[in-house]
Formats: structure tokens, C-alpha cells, sequence
């Protein structure tokens, strides 16, 4: 899920961005978690780097640009996903794809298992158990729902990606970022922010920096976020004619929200699936927008949440068992769709 973040109220306490060598709001943020977190880096011989459940952007290019540099120094790397069984076809140019294994063949025992942009430990699904066997564990993340459930925890919320966050670990590291590592944090900041709508104060110099390595961001956000099979149109044409407005949800702010049944995405990646609520979202009678999207034919729905401004959806979907950022967040649920639209106007008038 691409999990973007609304920027931040301006304030007169937040340093200018000239203040911040690394150019991203993450190098704003004070955590004495970071020096151990990097001697855990240096320490680990073996590692394993989990990235979340339908993996975006943001959590591949993290856990590959820190696998890659664990790999340079001669640690033992591996980095996985839980689910599906393999990388979204847009992200099939990343550098670094080498050091990803199938979830069974993840080591069951390393020095250091890090997670990266997962909010919670339900996040990494069935490969979750490996935080237990691991002799110690890192999660690097930017939702501000985490949970902090590693050993040590670099949680940045005010970060625009976690790719963001992997930048200013770098730099603290003394690691410097060159193409590939680049191209693998670009893709983060370019999709988290999308495509730099929801920036702050260090977003561009960040991108400015990347790009500065000779990356091509063009190319890299249209092989991500601009690429779609013809079969995307008819999809959309289906879904977004059967979505519904409720004016009075969300305490009179409105819902509008839409369906993807398993039908209309037969033969469909993910990236088609997850590109809908980006256009849901821009309803202007509603503050909050949702895509229901129905698991395998059956009765569980994952559900997409985004609001303008008012609405946390982090606290909503966390009340529904997920969690996310203020402004985008999501969760799971399962029962007939009308109950399921139903407790979600009823989490939204208590919010
Ligand atoms: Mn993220």
C-alpha cells in the first residue's frame, strides 16, 4: 500500500531547511536511537531485512539500499517480504534485487533482523517470528501508528518516506549515497510524497540530492507510478461508476468510497488496484475517501483510507485494527460489505 503523508503544520519551532545537512525533515528529528542503531549496523555479521506485506515502493527501496550497504561491508544479507510471492512488476528495475528471497527461505536464526516502513509486527505477516529468534532487532519506520516493536526503534513520523529516514542513517553512518543507493531511496521519497504533492520544507533538497547522483527520476516515477496494461481503463470505468458519496458521513465532512471486487481485478497487478484511491481521494464533497477491495472472492476486504485534512485516519483505522499516517492509513475487515461500510461510518462519527 503507498502510504503518503499529508505535510506537517508550518511553525515557527521547525528549522529552516538550510539547517538540515541531509535536506529531509528526518534530519530535524532528535532520537538517541539512531548511534544504536548503527552499532547494531556495524556488529551484525548476518542480517535480515524485512520489508512490509503487498510491499510498495518505499519498503522495497529501504530494505534494498540497507541490505545493499550491509552487503558492501560483508555482512550476510538477505531481504523479504512476506506476501505476495513476488516483487510488483513496477519495481523490477531496482537495483539490488539480488539480495531478495522468498519468505521460505528467510534465515530462521541471524545476528539482526531489520524491519523497514512496517507501522506494527503484523505488518511483516508470517515472517514476523523471526523478530524472536533474531539475537537483537531494528525497525526503521515513519507511520506515525508504530508500534515500536523492535529492540531498538528509529521511528521519524514527520519523515516523508522511510527511505527519508535510511538517508539520514547514512549520512550518520558516514555511507555515502551514490546511484544505486539513490535510485532506491528516490523511489521511496517520489512515491510516499506523491510524485513530491505532499512535501515539507527538505523534501526537494533531498530529491535534489539523489538526482545529483545521475539518477533518472523521470524515468524511475514513470516505471512506478505511470505505468498501467490497457485492461487499468475498463477497471477503472467499473469501480469508480459504482462509487458512492455519503455527504453525511464523517460527522457531515462526507465519505465517498468505492469497491473493487475480485472480478473487476482479475488479471490486474497490484499497482492497478492501489492506483484507484488516488483518484477516489479527490472528490471535493468528501474529507474522507475509501477503496473497499474484496481478498480473494471471499468476504475479507482491505480498506483504503485517505482524508483531506481534518479526519485522523491513523486513530481510525487503528480502532479497526490497522493503522497508517494521519492522512492515509488502512485496515482490514472482515463480513458482508454493507456491515463492513457500515462500522467504518460508525468508527468516523466518533472520531
Ligand atoms: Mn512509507
Amino acid at each position: 500500500m503507498v502510504i503518503p503523508q499529508a505535510p506537517l503544520p508550518q511553525t515557527s519551532s521547525l528549522p529552516k531547511p538550510t539547517d538540515m545537512s541531509n535536506g529531509s525533515r528526518a534530519a530535524s528529528e532528535p532520537n538517541e536511537d539512531l548511534a544504536r542503531a548503527i552499532e547494531m549496523l556495524e556488529s551484525a555479521s548476518s542480517v535480515t531485512v524485512l520489508c512490509h506485506v503487498q510491499p510498495d515502493a518505499d519498503t522495497i527501496g529501504s530494505g534494498l539500499a540497507l541490505g545493499s550497504v550491509l552487503e558492501r561491508r560483508g555482512a550476510r544479507v538477505q531481504v523479504a517480504f512476506a506476501t505476495p510471492s513476488s516483487l510488483p512488476e513496477s519495481m523490477d528495475e531496482l537495483p539490488g534485487r539480488h539480495l531478495l528471497v522468498d519468505a521460505d527461505k528467510v534465515a530462521e536464526v541471524v545476528d539482526l533482523v531489520v524491519t523497514v516502513d512496517a507501522g506494527s509486527r503484523d505488518r511483516l505477516g508470517s515472517l514476523g517470528d523471526r523478530l524472536d529468534s533474531a539475537s537483537g532487532s531494528l525497525v526503521i519506520d515513519h507511520h506515525r501508528s508504530n508500534t515500536h516493536f523492535g529492540t531498538v526503534n528509529v521511528v521519524f513520523a514527520s519523515a516523508e518516506s522511510t527511505t527519508a529516514v535510511i538517508a539520514h542513517l547514512l549520512d550518520q553512518w558516514g555511507v555515502e549515497i551514490d546511484a544505486d543507493l539513490a535510485h532506491l531511496l528516490f523511489a521511496g521519497l517520489v512515491t510516499d510524497t506523491g510524485s513530491f504533492r505532499w512535501v515539507r520544507p527538505g523534501s526537494h533538497l533531498l530529491a535534489e540530492r539523489l538526482l545529483a547522483t545521475g539518477i533518472d527520476g523521470a524515468h524511475i516515477a514513470r516505471r512506478l507510478l505511470d505505468t498501467h496494461p490497457f485492461n487499468w481503463l475498463p477497471m477503472l470505468g467499473a469501480v469508480l461508476g459504482s462509487a458512492t458519496l455519503l455527504p453525511d458521513a464523517a460527522d457531515g465532512g462526507g465519505l465517498v468510497y468505492a469497491v473493487i471486487r475480485s472480478q473487476d481485478a482479475v488479471g490486474l497487478r497490484s499497482e492497478e488496484i492501489e492506483s484507484v484511491i488516488d483518484i477516489v481521494r479527490t472528490t471535493s464533497e468528501a474529507e474522507v475517501a475509501a477503496v473497499l477491495k474484496q481478498q480473494d472472492f471471499g468476504s475479507v476486504w482491505v480498506v483504503s483510507l485517505r482524508s483531506k485534512t481534518e479526519v485522523d485516519v491513523s486513530a481510525v483505522a487503528c480502532s479497526l485494527g490497522g493503522g497508517g499516517h494521519r492522512n492515509a492509513a488502512g485496515y482490514t475487515a472482515a463480513g458482508a460489505l454493507d456491515d463492513v461500510v457500515d462500522a467504518l461510518r460508525g468508527a468516523l462519527s466518533t472520531s
